[in-house]
Order: C-alpha cells, then sequence, then structure tokens
C-alpha cells in the first residue's frame, strides 16, 4: 500500500500547510511553525528517554523534523516518553551514533544511507548518480514496496529501521574556480561520504576524492586540506560551508535519503504501542522534513547567492556531459548492489516519468 507522501501530509495538517507556504517564501532561512500533533494519547506503561543524534546543525530541515518528532512523541505519550535531540555530531558521526545504537548507549540517530552501506550494500542502489530525476519519484519508492523491504531488512545487526527522511539532491561546491564541465573537476581533491561509489563518482569524472566524515568537513575546507564537497544546498548554508567555499555547481547528481534507526536493545523494553507510537512518529517526520526541505531550497539557493557564492546553474546539455561520463558507474556496481534492484527502480522511474 503506498500513498503519495504530499497528499499524505496535507491530510493531516490543512490549515497549518498553508501557513507554512506563506512564511518560507518570506523568510527564507527561518525554519516555518511546527504542525500541529494529531492523534489520540497513547497509553502504556512505563516512562522513557530518547536521545536523538544527528550529524546536521540545528538550523538545517533535519534538525526541524526531529523537532516535530520530539513534539509527536511527548505529546502523544502524555509526557511518558521524552526526547532530547542532539544535532551537530555531538554524539558522533553517522557511523559512530549508529554503533552506539547496536551497543545501548543511544536510542535514536537518522544518518545517510551512503556510510552505512558497508552494512547494508543495497543502500548504495541510492547512491547511484543521477537516478532520481524527481524527489516524488525517490519518495514512491522509499515509501512503496522497496522503501519498505530495505527497512526490513535494515532491521538487524541491533538496529530497529523506522522510516526515511531526506538529505536531498547533492551540489557541489569548491574554493578554487567554477566547474561547468567534467574537465574543471582535474586535480581537485574533493571530499565524499565514506563510501566506495561515491569515490567511484569522482574518480570518474576526473577529481580527486577522498572519503571524510562529516563531523570533520567544515575544518577540512577551512584549512584547505580538501578543496571542495558535496551536500544538499540546505546542508551547505546550515552547516555555513559557503563561508569557505566561494564556487559551488546545481550538479543535483546523487539524491541522498535519511533513514531512521532505533536502537534494537531500546526497543526490545518499549511496549507494543510505543513502538507504533514511534513508527507514526517516524512516517510523520520524514514527510515533514521533505516539504521543508524543497520548500526552502530555491530560497536557500538564492541565499548562497546573495552570500557571494558564485552558484554555477548547468544546461541540460551541460548536464548530460556529467550523466555520460557516469553511466559506466551503473554497470560497475551491477552485480555489487543487484541488477533486478536498480532495474525494478529505473523502471518505477520511468513509468512515473511517463505519467508526467
Ligand atoms: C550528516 C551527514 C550528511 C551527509 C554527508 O550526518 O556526510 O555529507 O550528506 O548529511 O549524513
Amino acid at each position: 500500500m503506498t500513498t503519495t507522501t504530499t497528499t499524505r501530509f496535507v491530510s493531516v495538517v490543512g490549515g497549518a500547510f498553508l501557513g507554512l507556504t506563506a512564511l518560507s517564501a518570506s523568510a527564507a532561512t527561518e525554519m516555518p511553525p511546527l504542525p500541529d500533533v494529531t492523534g489520540d494519547t497513547v497509553k502504556a506503561d512505563g516512562d522513557f528517554e530518547i536521545k536523538f543524534s544527528i550529524g546536521t546543525t540545528e538550523s538545517g530541515a533535519q534538525y526541524r523534523g526531529l523537532e516535530y518528532f520530539e513534539k509527536i512523541v511527548e505529546q502523544r505519550s502524555d509526557g511518558h516518553i521524552q526526547v532530547a535531540l542532539f544535532p551537530g555530531a555531538q554524539l558522533g558521526d553517522d557511523r559512530q551514533a549508529t554503533s552506539a545504537l547496536q551497543a545501548g548507549t543511544l536510542e535514536m540517530t537518522m544518518p545517510s544511507t551512503s556510510p552505512l552501506v558497508n552494512m547494508f550494500p543495497k543502500f548504495a542502489v541510492f547512491d547511484l548518480p543521477f537516478l532520481f530525476p524527481k524527489p516524488e519519484m525517490a519518495d514512491a519508492v522509499l515509501d512503496g514496496e522497496i522503501g519498505q523491504q530495505m527497512l526490513d531488512d535494515a532491521s538487524s545487526k541491533g538496529l530497529v529501521a523506522i522510516g526515511w527522511g531526506e538529505n536531498g539532491y547533492r551540489q557541489l561546491t569548491n574554493s578554487q574556480h567554477p566547474v561547468e564541465k567534467p574537465a574543471d573537476l582535474e586535480g581537485l581533491k574533493i571530499r565524499t561520504m565514506e563510501n566506495e561509489l561515491h569515490l567511484d563518482i569522482w574518480r570518474t569524472l576526473g577529481a580527486n576524492p577522498t572519503p571524510m566524515s562529516f563531523a570533520e568537513l567544515f575544518t577540512a575546507l577551512e584549512q584547505g586540506v580538501v578543496d571542495g564537497q558535496e551536500n544538499p544546498w540546505i546542508t551547505i548554508e546550515s552547516s555555513k560551508f559557503n563561508e569557505v567555499q566561494d564556487y559551488a555547481t546545481e550538479t543535483n547528481h546523487v539524491y541522498t535519503p535519511f533513514i531512521t534507526l532505533v536502537s534494537a536493545r531500546f526497543w526490545d523494553r518499549l511496549p507494543e504501542e510505543y513502538q507504533q507510537l514511534l513508527r507514526d512518529a517516524a512516517t510523520k517526520m520524514g514527510d515533514y522534513q521533505r516539504h521543508v526541505s524543497r520548500t526552502l531550497n530555491d530560497q536557500i539557493k538564492q541565499d548562497l547567492k546573495d552570500s557571494g557564492m558564485q552558484i554555477t546553474e548547468l544546461t541540460p546539455e551541460q548536464v548530460k556531459l556529467f550523466q555520460d561520463k557516469l553511466e559506466p558507474v551503473y554497470q560497475d556496481w551491477r552485480d555489487e548492489i543487484g541488477g533486478e534492484l536498480i532495474d525494478d527502480i529505473r523502471a518505477q522511474v520511468q513509468q512515473a516519468q511517463a505519467q508526467q
């Protein structure tokens, strides 16, 4: 059973949604008010505390989603579940926080899928370049059977996977010069997530990639250890990368999802009613996060331009140069990821494109 994300979100929040759109146009980087909480109070035994850690800062869309999660869970558990939020990798980066869940020293985190490919190889499908031309196509896959199967697969190794969120379309930034074609990447030292496919992408394009934790990225850019990096506009702004990067190229080269994880040790202590509450709240958080990041995307790009960043917007012909150069990556990674999964997703995307 799949329902379109936007329809699911709108039907739940109606009036507040309208307020949301009006607000976002003016207060560009200001986060919109949180929607009201809907749904009954959940009654169950026990009091619980959740420490929820993420790597991005509190001025990003991801954190705004977590604030909505906190509001839903605390309100609908009548305060019996308390949620404490830890942004900015205070409690570790994506991999460290995930290990802490497995050890039972942390209750929740929401990493990008890319740094976890070593644990869940199928996640690498999301690292394939230009897989989703539109975000709605990613929603359809993540909220559909494929996404559910991946959550089930990731509910293992001491983890319980309860939902998806949006990191978004990645854009290249660098401190050296404008990048309009793959040849402009020659010799540029680009930080990537700790992920072999991303390293392959930038090597194939002719750059000099190096894997690094997000927690170390700002300092590495500031000190010139690396020349560039790639992340969604909202993360570039919320992490202040524009202060140490003069150039950006709107590549939209990969759509990265976030995945919501719970420590299995903590999960097993929760009564079923509270497990279901966390699942509901995780779904609402993910939908809201998608909405906030998409509503603010263009305005934030404009803010970055206004802050002095030189942004290159590629023509369709220029994008095609990158796509053509990266096509072999699909062949190189077919066996590792699984040809059937790639074909299923590409077929779903083509079907969606045909219906447009
Ligand atoms: C934040 C990371 C980040 C990701 C990266 O923890 O590492 O560049 O895009 O969002 O998950």
